[in-house]
């Protein structure tokens, strides 16, 4: 008897789940249909504001459009349980921080150690603790090579927290 129950209970769980279902889908195609303001590039009297979410483990979005040359005002929002980072720089830059911090993993109690890299390879580096925002003006160098967005706090990089930059255009949708 009480199997016959839990499983009309099921039932009803799953008739009310796919109408909820197909209407947050309708919403997302119907979010997807409104027209998205083209990118115009940030300046630094007017910069463009950039959301970069992290979370336990990946970043939101991720693909970030950025314009070579102009200015952006980075949000940088921890939405994980745990402390995460962006940085931005080239392969270069990412496996520079990726060693630096598998170095100090697992230190004894006392101080946190102190991570640092060659100014030359140091790239961008935003540090969130779990709930916290850090804001950021950024200038986008005018010819940049191929930069990526990269966490290395240590295992946080092999989880997948990298995330792509995508060069556009002024006037590109976002
Ligand atoms: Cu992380």
């Amino acid at each position: 008897m009480r199997t016959v129950r839990n499983s009309l209970v099921g039932i009803r769980v799953a008739a009310v789940a796919i109408p909820l279902l197909v209407g947050l889908l309708l919403a997302a195609c119907a979010a997807d249909s409104v027209a998205t303001p083209p990118i115009s590039p940030g300046t630094p009297g007017n910069p463009r504001e950039v959301n970069i979410i992290t979370k336990d483990y990946s970043f939101l979005p991720p693909e970030v459009d950025l314009v070579p040359g102009e200015t952006v005002l980075l949000h940088v929002i921890n939405g994980g349980l745990v402390v995460h980072e962006v940085v931005i720089g080239d392969m270069t830059v990412q496996d520079a921080w990726e060693a630096a911090e598998a170095a100090v993993a697992n230190p004894p109690p006392g101080p946190t150690p102190l991570v640092s890299v060659p100014p030359a390879v140091a790239g961008l580096r935003i540090v969130v603790e779990s709930g916290q925002r850090v804001d950021l003006l950024w200038t986008v160098p005018v010819n940049p090579g191929p930069l990526l967005i990269g966490c290395h706090i240590p295992g946080h990089w092999a989880k997948g927290m990298q995330a792509a930059i995508r060069f556009v255009r002024p006037g590109m949708l976002p």
